[in-house]
């Protein structure tokens, strides 16, 4: 019995040593960096990011890579997140593992914060220099103020090279070539070490005599006076006027210096260009919508009418930066992100060609692990249990055109 028990004792303790070890070699890679914990949808009814691109998927120390696409606000914004008034187009990366040489909505620059109208949709492009080797998931993100941030989808990237040899050249208005990597960097670095020195001495200087115990018993004693003696006042008198002269001083040869500063360039940017879209030819109606608790897809009801002049196809669903895509009609060819796209991912009862003038009702689904992946599904848990996302349809000749759906999404349960 006992030689059972040593044994089992012995196997299970074996056990634990190769779970232990296992969890200890598993180290996931994380293809998500904080969008999967927001609210479902919060990121189904703020922003949609589409028609991304990135220019390359590795990139040398130095060189850069470009992110474009389009952004549509979305017009159903919610409650709890302030409206974009004042909204800043960020990339979101560990850090500045690339510098951001450049950023523009509609082709305008964008250093500073911008407005953002509800229901426009924008053009966008991010130019970025590479800094830190290592493979980073750049994300395009954009932060609003009194909203948080909005993270689109994200794409590894690798960067190869050394970080030594990053430079960050700039010339300035006055003519000069700086490199803004190591700029001014000996000379904070003098500043700081010349004041704490300063402050070290004049520490030193009292700390030389006894500090504590004696002084207390003359202070107590009525011998305070005894214990500044002529010499500590010139002293003090030599710090204090030094300070004055060294601060009026540097500051008048910094001003010699640098003769040409401008204050913080800072404001608001409003009037930002949205791309004029055309006219859906094509207007859907979401009869209903639901998705399977739990489970991997989501199916609507949708009721197609084709106004336009040529016959359209469903080619693709895209919400919260997942596309689903009927491979029958539409291909990605910009090499989205392998998590988020699911090239096979929507199923449509009937998609043959919808002739102009007709009306079809069809059932939509759209499925892949990504809703899960990306916790779609745990829209379950939030407290406005609707979702909006973009439709895209494609006539005969492959020119395509965007709708925006936007219903409520009900649960069904087994
Ligand atoms: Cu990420």
């Amino acid at each position: 019995m006992k030689l059972i028990k040593d044994k089992v004792a012995k196997l299970s303790f074996v056990a634990l040593l190769m779970t232990v070890t296992a969890a200890m070699f598993y180290t996931p890679t994380a293809s998500a960096h904080g969008e999967k914990s927001q609210a479902a949808f919060m990121r189904m009814r703020t922003i949609h990011w589409f028609d991304l691109n990135w220019s390359k998927e590795e990139v040398a120390v130095n060189d850069t890579m470009t992110i474009s696409g389009k952004f549509h606000v979305f017009a159903g914004w919610p409650e709890t997140v302030d409206k974009p008034e004042v909204s800043f187009l960020n990339i979101g990366i560990p850090g500045p593992v690339f510098i951001r040489a450049g950023s523009w909505i509609g082709g305008q620059l964008v250093p500073r914060s911008v407005t953002l109208e509800l229901g426009e949709t924008y053009e966008f492009k991010v130019l970025l220099k590479a800094r830190r080797p290592g493979d980073w998931h750049v994300h395009t993100m954009m932060n609003v103020e009194g909203g948080g941030p909005i993270i689109g989808p994200g794409k590894w990237v690798t960067v190869t090279g050394s970080m030594g040899s990053f430079v960050n050249p700039i010339t300035t208005l006055t003519g000069e070539t700086i490199d803004l990597e190591h700029f001014n960097l000996g000379n904070i670095y003098f500043w700081h070490a010349f004041w704490y020195a300063l402050g070290l001495a004049w520490l030193v200087y009292w700390a030389r005599k006894p500090m504590f115990v004696p002084r207390s018993i003359a202070v107590e004693s009525g011998k305070a006076d005894s214990l500044i003696t002529a010499t500590d006042k010139k002293i003090a008198m030599a710090f204090g006027a030094g300070t004055v002269a060294i601060v009026a001083f540097s500051m008048g040869s910094t001003n010699e210096q640098y003769p040409v500063t401008t204050p913080l360039q800072a404001g608001l940017m409003r009037g930002m260009k949205p791309i004029e879209m055309p006219a859906p030819t094509v207007s859907v109606k979401v009869e209903d919508a639901s998705y399977r608790v739990p489970g991997r897809a989501m199916q609507m009801t949708l009721t197609i009418t084709n106004n336009g002049d040529s016959a359209i196809r469903l080619g693709e669903f895209n919400t919260a930066g997942v596309r689903f895509l009927d491979p029958a009609v539409a291909e990605d060819t910009t090499n989205y992100p392998d998590d988020l796209l699911a090239e096979e991912g929507l199923t449509v009862s009937d998609n043959s060609p919808l002739a102009p003038g007709e009306t079809r009702t069809v059932e939509v689904t759209a499925s892949d692990a990504a809703w899960e992946v990306y916790r779609l599904a745990d829209l379950i848990y939030d407290p406005d249990s609707r979702f909006a996302g973009l439709l895209f349809f494609f006539d005969e000749a492959g020119n395509r055109q965007m709708t925006m759906v936007d219903a409520p999404l009900i649960p069904t349960f087994i």
